[in-house]
């Protein structure tokens, strides 16, 4: 293969997502065989000190503390934006209006609103643009959708998805602030709706299709505390458990819950479809193995299986280690890079695409507003 090219990368932000980011853009060229090589040009965050420290550890070549320098930069191609959800917007339309590739950390904007205007911003910059939802790249999930896309389930039945964790049952943990920003609407746009649910959203409409109404109920169970950045006890306006019913284009129905809430679990992503031939059943604690039940099989040696995604016929599993060989959480994001170096080099666009983002996001919208109005809610068709 002829050498790769170098694609220059700004990152902002240096959080969780930050290395998440980093580290698959330093990983992806060296498992995958891709056109391009990610280069670490830039990182850029508000404090100096810490973003420097950043940067040696990763290897950046620089650093920003003004995100609007890192945009101006003539010797940048792509933008990630990896900061906290009320900067999304405006970074990414100001580098798609600047030329640039943009990639954003999920849920996409605050609002579906925030979300069209990104949308918008890079449809008209005609600029490459890709929302992390890396779930859809752990090898089970995308064999799970190899399967459907296969017909082997028939008709579709029932959907089902819960994203329980329990890191916020503590009333003493404060909100807002570096590392609590998800406590605090202003900056997350909405609690564990935006947050987990985005997640499970955004699997069941690759999954399954669109979908075409819902009926929530949210809650928030720790009404008020301290705010890291103001000192004073506030109310809590995030939703800290949020469930929905839904239905599907496809006729089918569907189940979704998502709590930090959920004593002893801590990212508890499941999802399980039922068919008229088949079932299969997930969860991230045991992310190598997918569930799979097939009616047809001869009714004697009928039941689940569990298979072990290992297998170098199983997707992305060749470019890892030998069979029986797990890999784990930080590859979803090493596969979601090689994707989008992938289609970039064949010049078509990497899912799911800022529209399919806005997508998830207007049924986050509609889930928080079922949850007020107490009805069931539409979703627009994007
Ligand atoms: C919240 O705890 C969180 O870190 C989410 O923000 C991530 O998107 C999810 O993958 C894991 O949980």
């Amino acid at each position: 293969m002829a050498k790769a090219r170098d694609l220059n990368i700004g990152v902002v932000g240096y959080g969780f997502m930050g290395r998440t980011h980093s580290n698959a853009f330093l990983q992806a060229p060296r498992f995958f065989d891709l056109a391009y090589r990610p280069v670490l040009k830039a990182i850029c965050a508000r404090n100096p000190g810490r973003a420097k420290s950043f940067a040696e550890n990763w290897g950046y070549e620089s650093v920003e503390v003004d995100w609007r320098e890192l945009v101006a930069r003539s010797d940048i191609d792509l933008i990630d934006i990896a900061s906290p959800n009320d900067t999304h917007e405006e970074i990414a339309a100001a580098a798609a209006r600047a030329g640039k590739m943009v990639l954003c950390e999920k849920p996409l904007g605050r609002t579906a609103q925030e979300a069209a205007e990104m949308v918008q911003a890079v449809e008209s910059a005609g600029v490459p643009n890709m929302v992390w939802y890396n779930y859809r790249r752990v090898p089970a999930m995308t064999l799970l959708k190899q399967l459907l896309d296969e017909n082997r389930f028939g008709r579709i039945f029932h959907y089902r998805s819960q994203f329980l964790q329990d890191w916020t049952i503590s009333q003493d943990l404060p909100q807002g602030g570096e590392g609590l920003w998800r406590l605090d609407s202003s900056v997350a746009g909405s609690g564990v709706t935006g947050d987990l649910l985005a997640h499970n959203i955004d699997m069941a409409l690759w999954l399954n299709g669109p979908m075409v109404e819902v009926s929530a109920m949210t809650e928030t169970f720790i009404k008020e505390r301290k705010h890291n950045l103001t000192g004073q006890v506030e109310p809590v306006t995030i939703d800290d458990a949020s469930a929905f019913l839904c239905r599907f284009a496809n006729g089918s129905t569907a189940l979704f819950e998502a709590t930090r809430y959920a004593r002893g679990h801590k990212a508890h992503f499941t999802v399980e479809i039922n068919g008229e031939r088949a079932s299969a059943a997930w969860d991230l604690h045991d992310l190598h193995r997918l569930d799979y039940f097939d009616h047809r099989d001869e009714g004697r040696l009928r039941g689940w299986k569990s298979i072990h995604i290992t297998d170098s016929d199983h997707p992305y599993m060749k470019n890892w280690w030998v069979p029986g060989l797990q890999i784990g959480y930080e590859h979803t994001f090493i596969h979601q890079c090689a994707d989008f170096l992938l289609a970039l080099s064949e010049n078509r666009a990497a899912a799911p695409t800022f529209r399919d983002g806005l997508a998830t996001d207007y049924v986050t919208d509609a889930v928080l507003k079922s949850a007020r109005t107490r009805q069931w809610e539409k979703i627009p068709v994007g």
